[in-house]
């Protein structure tokens, strides 16, 4: 029978996209082979680049190992390129990397993992025994708690097939997890300027199928650790969005609520009649239009709607305009549509509501981040849909933001996390602006 990893199916997906979207072939599993040095090193030598996994009571943790082991060598790898990482389930599947170059030491049926500039052990795994030591300092850092009286659970190896580009890999994976959740922790800290409103309203406005359903929908599932589609997506001439909706997020499953809420608006059609009414549009800006309020294309909500909210208070309103546009459409925008739009503008500029652009279906996303993963490298910033954009609308670059939602994959990705995050952070600091000038007035 074939062996396979303690990870669930799930697990071994996530760790397979936070290791860089590489796949995983369990060379070795000390339940299964033995818990023996000589073993594991006859199943892993020569592999190339290799990642082994502890499970002590409720922890994962490991070392990833870019360089290969020598052929039945004693001291199994040079000083190399490595990092240390834990796995946290709790909420999202998460990844915490320290940065090491260790090399391996396979001594009296143990493995430690030196860190040869310290000339310290910062990981010994005793297979005799199975007990396992690690440097303080390391566990602080992966936030594990290794009680040295519990014996491991178990130890399996993986070889780690399909790396991109190995030069910059460590540095590439241990950076974005690492941006990816200091970004995260940055958005969950995020409070509107001088606490004006408790939660800030973001309204998503574009033509039809240009993503804004699937932008919540991807937004709520960074949140929710895993992927969600509350909202109604798919393709079609009109708009699937009927309803207007005000959405709320709670950062996790039973977590607080947090500050922002996104407000999901049906497509415009470059049409008169179809879509949504431009009407419509200053009552949602003021907050006079409810949640799940039912569109009428063709006939705008007036005040005498029953459920029209007559005296909205600054917490009601909108607070950012999110200009959704599929990326790949921006070149080939029918005058019709710009003159909509123009005609949207002119009505959100009227309620001095902040403005930003949301460029979805960026299928270059490794692409993006891979100079840097704060900003758009400058060929993408000279890509014409940009620059088009920024000439439409009038906004600036820094104002355009470019994200890859969640649309069929079936796993959450580091990379397309950070777009994600990083547009709800510019959104935030266009809010704050626009609550800054609010309270000069
Ligand atoms: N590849 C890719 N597909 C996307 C992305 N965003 C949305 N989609 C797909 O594009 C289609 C339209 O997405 P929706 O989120 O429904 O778009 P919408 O703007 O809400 O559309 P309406 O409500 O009809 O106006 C769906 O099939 C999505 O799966 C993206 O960033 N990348
Ligand atoms: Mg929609």
């Amino acid at each position: 029978m074939a062996v396979t990893t303690t990870l669930t199916w799930n697990e071994e997906r996530s760790f397979q996209k936070l290791l860089g979207n590489v796949s995983l072939r369990l060379l070795y599993k000390s339940s299964v082979h033995g818990e023996n040095t000589v073993e594991m090193q006859n199943r892993c030598h020569c592999q190339g680049p290799i990642v082994t996994v502890i499970y002590h009571s409720h922890n994962i943790f490991g070392i990833f190992m870019l360089g290969h082991s020598s052929e039945k060598s004693k001291s199994f790898i040079e000083p190399n390129d490595s990092f240390f990482f834990s796995l946290q389930k709790n909420e999202t599947m998460e990844m915490k990397t320290v940065v090491l170059n260790s090399t391996v030491t396979i001594s009296y049926n143990t493995l430690e993992f030196n860190i040869s500039s310290y000339d310290k052990q910062y990981l010994v795994l005793n297979f005799s025994t199975k007990c396992i030591c690690i440097a303080r300092v390391l566990e602080q850092e992966l936030r594990v708690k290794c009680n040295p009286m519990f014996p491991r659970l178990e130890c399996e190896v993986f070889r780690v097939e399909g790396i991109k580009d190995e030069a910059g890999y460590i540095n590439r994976i241990t950076r974005a997890t690492q941006h990816r959740n200091s970004l995260l922790a940055d958005v969950r800290a995020y409070s509107p300027y001088a606490d004006l409103v408790s939660e800030i309203h973001i309204l998503l406005l574009g033509p039809v199928g240009s993503g804004k359903s699937s932008f919540f929908n991807s937004v709520k599932s960074i949140f929710q650790g895993h992927l969600t589609r509350q909202a109604i997506v798919g393709s079609d001439v009109t708009s699937i969005t009927e309803q207007y909706r005000i959405y709320s997020i709670k950062d996790g499953k039973n977590g607080q609520s947090l500050p922002f809420m996104l407000c999901d608006s049906m497509g415009l059609d470059e049409k008169e009649g179809v879509g949504l009414c431009v009407d419509d549009i200053p009552h949602i800006l003021k907050g006079c239009v409810p949640d799940r309020y039912e569109f009428s294309p063709q006939k705008p909500i007036t005040p005498k709607h029953p459920t029209f909210i007559t005296s909205p208070s600054l917490k009601d309103r909108i607070h950012c305009v999110a200009y959704v546009f599929d990326i790949n459409s921006m070149d080939n925008l029918s005058p019709k549509m710009m003159a909509k739009l123009k005609q949207i503008q002119k009505e959100v500029i009227n309620c001095g509501v902040a403005q930003v652009a949301l460029l979805t279906k960026v299928n270059n996303c490794n692409e993006v981040l891979q100079d840097n993963f704060l900003k758009m490298n400058k060929a993408m910033v000279s890509q014409s849909q940009i620059q088009n954009v920024s000439k439409i609308l009038g906004i600036p670059l820094s104002r355009i933001l470019v994200v890859e939602n969640y649309a069929s994959e079936r796993e959450m990705d580091p990379l397309k996390d950070i777009l994600i995050l990083s547009a709800l952070k510019q959104m935030f600091r266009a809010v704050d602006d626009f609550l800054e000038d609010l309270l000069l007035e």
